[in-house]
């Protein structure tokens, strides 16, 4: 009997010993293993692991901050099968591990090295070179990655279909627009938090990416209505959007998303202060609105009024809003909201409307969580 997935989620207290007695007994059979957060688990049982489960294909070490590129080095030797592997967070991994993955993986699919703060570009070139499937790579917090790198990406991965770079501070539009023009197949990219990015990154999406469901743009403050426009005339299939911080955008940005992407499901539109109610009322007419649009996330939009929730209450897939620090909204007006949409969650706070009581108060006082509506 094959054993499909062993695993724990959060903590795990496996010990090596443990992995090793499970890899000598499945041998050959096991295919899929998550060690997620085990942090016992360590370069010796894993080398144990790889000498008997030489047909694994997904391997998740995400969290197993012990090991170190010698495991790698075992995986490289005796599982060639390997087609997705989570290295998330295991910190002590460096470029030679890109390497040795490089050379006895080529079927490698799937890498998360998010966290793995130490890799530089040579790790990541000797991976591209000859992994060419690779449809996933998740490099979140990376923060030696250049554009250098994102050039080898940009030449060698052709499949590439999802792209994490999220706070990876260093790389600019140049790295940028070579992956965009190499990986025509891009559905998913995420590059919040890189601060020098520019329109020409949404203009050579728009060019070379049509199959683009999600982006994630949070903190990228110098992004426009000149970029978005590009982008939704040429991206339909945008499903989710995090806009978060886009401190540029207006309702113009609005006004081409409810025209050209009818397929949006997910928009995070945080911090946006320019935002107003007519850029909702955009939203809220658009085709996405009727029978797709689930999130919508206002928090911190501070001319938005009671008039959005007016122009939301026809989207009936609408299940979540975010509400807090919207300042002109009421508590009137997402009543009214939930007469159409009984169901959806608000997530709203108001400051208590009388100054609480002097005796007894001070705990109303300091708590700052929300009220959930
Ligand atoms: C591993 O297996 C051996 C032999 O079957 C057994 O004696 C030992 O207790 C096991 N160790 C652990 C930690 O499960
Ligand atoms: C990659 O690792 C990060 C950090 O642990 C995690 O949030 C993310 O879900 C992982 N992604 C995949 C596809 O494994
Ligand atoms: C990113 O932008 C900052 C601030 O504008 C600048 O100092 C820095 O040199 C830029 N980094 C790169 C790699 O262009
Ligand atoms: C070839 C090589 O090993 N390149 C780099 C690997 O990563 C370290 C930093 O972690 C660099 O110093 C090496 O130059």
């Amino acid at each position: 009997m094959e054993m499909q997935k062993a695993g724990v989620a959060g903590l795990c207290l496996l010990q090596g010993r443990v992995v090793e007695n499970i890899s000598k007994r499945c041998g050959g059979f096991l295919r899929k293993l998550s060690l997620r957060g085990c942090l016992g688990v360590g370069d010796s049982a894993l080398r144990t692991f790889s000498q008997n489960c030489r047909n694994i294909e997904l391997l998740s070490l995400n969290g197993c901050t012990k090991i170190t590129d010698s495991t790698c080095n075992s995986l490289s030797k005796f599982c060639p099968k390997l087609k997705h592997l989570d290295l998330a967070s295991c910190t002590s991994i460096t470029n030679l591990s890109l390497k040795a993955l490089s050379e006895g993986c080529p079927l490698l699919e799937q890498l998360n090295i998010s966290w793995c703060d130490q890799v530089t570009k040579d790790g990541i070139q000797a991976l591209v070179r000859s992994c060419p499937g690779l449809k996933g790579l998740f490099l979140k917090g990376c923060t030696l990655l250049e554009d250098e790198a994102l050039k080898h990406i940009g030449a060698n991965c052709p499949e590439l279909v999802t792209l994490n770079l999220q706070t990876c501070p260093q790389i600019t539009d140049e790295g940028l627009i070579t992956i965009c023009r190499g990986c025509h197949r891009l559905q998913s990219l995420c590059v919040s938090g890189c601060a020098n990015i520019t329109d020409a990154i949404l203009h050579a999406l728009g060019q070379n990416c049509p199959r683009l469901r999600i982006l994630e743009v949070a903190r990228c403050s110098q992004l426009t209505d000149v970029g978005f426009t590009t982008l939704a005339r040429n991206c339909h299939e945008l499903e989710k959007m995090d806009l978060e911080e886009c401190v540029q955008i207006t309702d113009g940005t609005l006004i081409q998303l409810s025209i050209y992407c009818p397929r949006l499901q997910v928009l995070s539109l945080s911090h946006c202060e320019l935002i107003t109610d007519d850029g909702i009322r955009h939203l809220g007419s658009g085709p996405c609105a009727h029978d797709r649009l689930e999130v919508i996330e206002l928090d911190n939009c501070p001319l938005i009024t009671d008039a959005s929730l007016e122009h939301l209450k026809s989207c009936h897939s609408l299940d979540r809003i975010e509400l807090y620090d919207c300042q002109q909204i009421t508590r009137a007006g997402i009543k009214r909201l939930r007469t159409h949409l009984p169901n959806i969650k608000v997530h709203a706070y108001f400051a208590p409307v009388t100054p609480p009581p002097s005796v007894g108060g001070s705990r109303q006082r300091f708590c700052r969580c929300c009220v959930l509506l």
